[in-house]
């Protein structure tokens, strides 16, 4: 198994540590920033504005992966300046038209994905195959850090692993919460290409600890042989 994509989620910063940790993130080479956005609807949680996501943009020409928590997500995508090769997730059952939207998300050169709540069907994902990049399988559920896996994640990532490898193109599956390595393990052999780190894991000691627990994550994966 090769190494997973790493997306540290910049919620998990504190305001004044936000530059700080983009430097980090830039020197451990992670894949995207992971960026979410919470309207106080679709979550119990307000999080992460337009004007936030310009300022992380000044800060770093790396992907941002915009995860977007919203009922009617199709009414904000306008309010991001994304640049081509971000990523934009949204959940698709709180979307009129998701497979509309994922199409407009390609058209505007993101990689394009759903993220799956817990209790959300699979079947949103078999029947957009072809226009999806990436899934986010929600590990908890959305509107906070600092949760706890829930006990039917595993098979849902298993499920959505067998029904992404009839595609006839590579798509990720990515991991949103509670990716610490004990954890981590079970979401990689389950099928996991991706994962989230936050508080529970990379982000837990502010930027200065951030790359000492990267290095470790990935050598203790590789330890218990969910890498190879
Ligand atoms: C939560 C959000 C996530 C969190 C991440 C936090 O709704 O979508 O991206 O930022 O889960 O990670 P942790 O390590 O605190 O669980
Ligand atoms: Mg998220």
């Amino acid at each position: 198994m090769e190494s997973p994509l790493i997306l540290p989620s910049i919620m998990c910063a504190k305001p004044w540590e936000i530059r700080d940790y983009v430097r980090e993130f830039e020197l451990a080479g992670v894949d995207a920033i992971h960026f979410d956005v919470m309207d106080g609807h679709y979550v119990p949680n307000v999080m992460c504005s337009s004007e936030e996501f310009l300022a992380l943009r000044s800060l770093s020409s790396m992907p941002i992966d915009v995860h977007l928590m919203a009922t009617e997500p199709e009414h904000f995508i306008d309010y991001f300046k994304f640049s081509p090769g971000d990523w934009a997730s949204f959940h698709p059952e709180v979307c009129h038209q998701p497979y509309r939207l994922l199409m407009r998300l390609r058209e505007m050169g993101l990689r394009t994905g759903y993220a799956i709540s817990p209790a959300v069907s699979c079947d949103y994902v078999e029947d957009s195959l072809a226009v999806l990049d990436f899934v986010v399988v929600m590990a908890i559920n959305p509107g906070f850090k600092g949760q706890c896996m829930t006990p039917d994640h595993l098979s849902k990532l298993a499920r959505i692993r067998d029904i992404v490898a009839s595609a006839d193109h590579h798509i990720d599956i990515v991991v949103d919460g509670n990716t610490v390595v004990e954890n981590a393990k079970h979401m990689l052999s389950a099928g996991a290409t991706g994962l989230i780190v936050g508080t529970s894991t990379l982000m837990k000691d502010g930027p200065e600890g951030f790359l000492k627990n990267y290095e470790h994550y990935l050598e203790d994966l590789s330890w218990d042989g969910a890498l190879t």
